[in-house]
């Protein structure tokens, strides 16, 4: 037997029980002779203590950090005074009788210390060593309670795991796709799947009823620190439904996530809030709702006055952070709203007589007017931006954000979910000069703005939805088009035309001719979630081996040049960028 006990169990109760023990050496402490290892498994670090008369006494004495050992003891309590309360095993340590090196560790490039800060780059080149890390293997192991938490609410409420394929025709997410050539079709492609969209719906023609999946996502995109090329999605798909169906399956899977993954309460349901409203008073569509501070449209009132940033303006907001900023901080915050994008911030002081400094000799005229509106306080600066609607919200939602965290307007750790509904169904895309879907082209008009499809697509509103968590957009999805020919008109108004359609998704229209049921759905962002439970931002942190920004794995050092033999196997030639780029010009 490699082991009977995990080095994170043993406790008082075991003290004289002789145990055997397997794992790496996290620490070696020389002791007036006697050496003390900390041995660390993945379940936690029980010291071991090795006396000068042991005959692995001299072996012991070599052992390095990460060496894997296995030993066999006896338990005993620790000394006085010697206890650690922090940790289970902290009461007691294992004498040891036995050692056998299993393996022996070169010496490791980075600490496998939680304690250490490491470079990114080394933490992934060496990620088997980085996730030994304590810290490390606490995400991992709350990744799977929550994916089996998950698991088990959808298994219960009648949904059936089903996988979708990975080589498939592209699905419009509105990503660029990763592609793999077909040997056996020379000049033919797969795409990867940027989401099983397409195919969740088709199960749902096929009668399934109600599919889950965690869905390996994948998107050429720019990577974020919420954003990976490869992805897990909780996606689901159910017919016979309405919107207030899904709201009821993703609060009620969340709550139970949460409840199982990390002993979590949470309240339900979570607010509601409408796109229009979510943008004027927050300026953006993923609300950071542990605070409060809103953003005030004051176009109307400050247009009134001569001066010329704000005269010519399409849209001017205001953001009253209830504090009297000085000079240094008005400037900094200036350079960071610039950084946002904004041509300048504009402010002012409100004070027991009025407004003061800034742009106060132009507001001046207006002031009565502006403080009422904004019911700001003696002893607070209003930031002002002026610029087209767009911009102005962007810029000042950034800049809420950005006042949130520098003001401490809330707690770290408090959980905030909130639905964002009604969104239009369509964006303008201003390079472009055409219509694109705000979410995806199989999202449902709202029935009662199918009138307006063709003559002011910018009115029509889409039964969709996003959950966003602390101002992290967790899962969206939506109700879908299960009407072919409602399909096509919505194809028609981004400019697909009949033979692309018929390209692209022929056969997800061919499909709902035969009967589709009426279906939506949503996916959840896994990872997000995962990562925000744990704390940070960064979904790297939870994903066993994610990608650098650079979409690159120092550990294995993909994606590789392409061999010539598997060039001439899928009748490929490389243009001359990319011999350059491999160094094969
Ligand atoms: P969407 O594209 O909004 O919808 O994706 C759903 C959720 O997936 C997460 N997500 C990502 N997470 C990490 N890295 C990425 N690159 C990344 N991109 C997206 C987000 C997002 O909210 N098929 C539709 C869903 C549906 O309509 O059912 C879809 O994929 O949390």
């Amino acid at each position: 037997m490699l082991r009977d006990h995990t080095c994170g169990e043993i406790t008082a109760k075991e003290i004289n029980k002789d145990v055997i023990l397997a794992g790496w050496v996290s620490k070696r402490r020389d002791h007036g002779g006697v050496i003390f290892i900390d041995l660390r498994d993945r379940y936690g670090i029980t010291q071991i203590v090795i006396n000068p008369d042991n005959e692995h006494f001299e072996e012991a004495n070599k052992l390095r950090r990460e060496d894997c050992i296995q030993i066999k003891g006896k338990v005993r309590k620790r000394p006085e005074g010697m206890t650690n309360p922090k940790i289970i095993t902290g009461e007691i340590e294992v004498i040891t009788k036995h050692l056998l090196v299993l393996n022996k560790s070169e010496t490791p490039p980075l600490e496998v210390d939680d304690r250490a800060v490491q470079s990114e780059e080394i933490r992934l080149k060496y990620r088997y060593l980085d996730l030994r890390r304590p810290s490390m293997q606490k995400k991992l192991q709350l990744r799977h309670n929550l994916a089996q938490a998950a698991r088990e609410y959808l298994n219960k409420h009648d949904f059936l795991e089903i996988e979708t394929p990975l080589l498939i025709r592209a699905t419009p997410e509105g990503a660029r796709d990763y592609v793999v050539p077909s040997r056996v079709h020379p000049g033919k492609i797969y795409a990867l799947p940027q989401s099983p969209q397409l195919y969740k719906q088709i199960l749902m023609v096929s009668g399934c009823d109600r599919y889950y999946q965690l869905a390996r996502c994948l998107r050429d995109e720019d990577l974020r620190a919420d954003r990976q090329p490869e992805f897990t999605q909780i996606d689901v798909e159910m017919s016979f439904i309405e919107e207030e169906d899904v709201y009821e399956v993703v609060e009620g899977l969340i709550k139970h996530m949460l409840k199982k993954g990390c002993d979590i309460d949470l309240a339900t349901p979570f607010p509601r809030i409408p796109y229009d409203e979510a943008i004027e008073r927050y300026g953006v569509d993923k609300p950071d709702i542990r605070f409060d501070l809103h953003l005030h449209d004051v176009t109307e009132i400050v247009r009134q006055t001569d001066f010329n940033v704000f005269k010519n303006a399409e849209c001017i907001k205001c953001i009253a952070p209830g504090k009297d900023f000085s000079r240094g901080e008005i400037e900094e915050l200036t350079s960071v709203a610039t950084s946002f994008g904004a041509k300048g911030l504009a402010w002012t002081k409100v004070t027991s007589l009025g407004i003061e400094g800034g742009s106060a000799k132009f507001l001046e005229p207006i002031k009565d007017k502006l403080i009422k509106k904004i019911g700001a306080n003696p002893g607070t600066t209003l930031l002002f931006v002026a610029d087209k609607k767009k911009n102005t919200n962007e810029i000042l939602g950034k800049l809420r954000n950005y006042l949130g965290e520098k003001l401490n307007l809330y707690k770290k750790d408090e959980l905030k979910f909130c639905w964002i509904t009604d969104f239009n169904l369509f964006e303008w895309d201003e390079e472009a000069q055409k219509w694109t879907p705000a979410h995806h082209i199989f999202t449902s008009p709202k029935p009662e703005h199918l009138q307006y499809l063709e003559s002011d697509p910018g009115k029509v509103k889409g039964i969709l939805y996003d959950l966003v968590l602390n101002g992290i957009e967790l899962p969206s999805g939506s109700i879908r088009i299960s009407n072919p020919d409602i399909q096509e008109r919505v194809m028609a108004v981004i400019g697909l035309s009949k033979e692309d359609v018929e390209r692209k998704f022929g056969f997800l229209l061919e499909s709902f001719r035969y009967g589709a049921p009426p279906h939506g759905g949503f996916a959840l962002g896994f990872d997000r979630l995962v990562a925000l439970l744990s704390g940070t931002n960064d979904i790297r942190e939870v994903i066993a081996f994610p990608k650098t920004k650079a979409a690159e794995c120092p550990m294995d050092s993909c994606p590789t040049a392409w061999e010539d033999e598997s060039l001439k196997e899928l009748h490929l030639q490389l243009d001359s960028v990319a011999k350059k780029n491999i160094g094969k010009q």
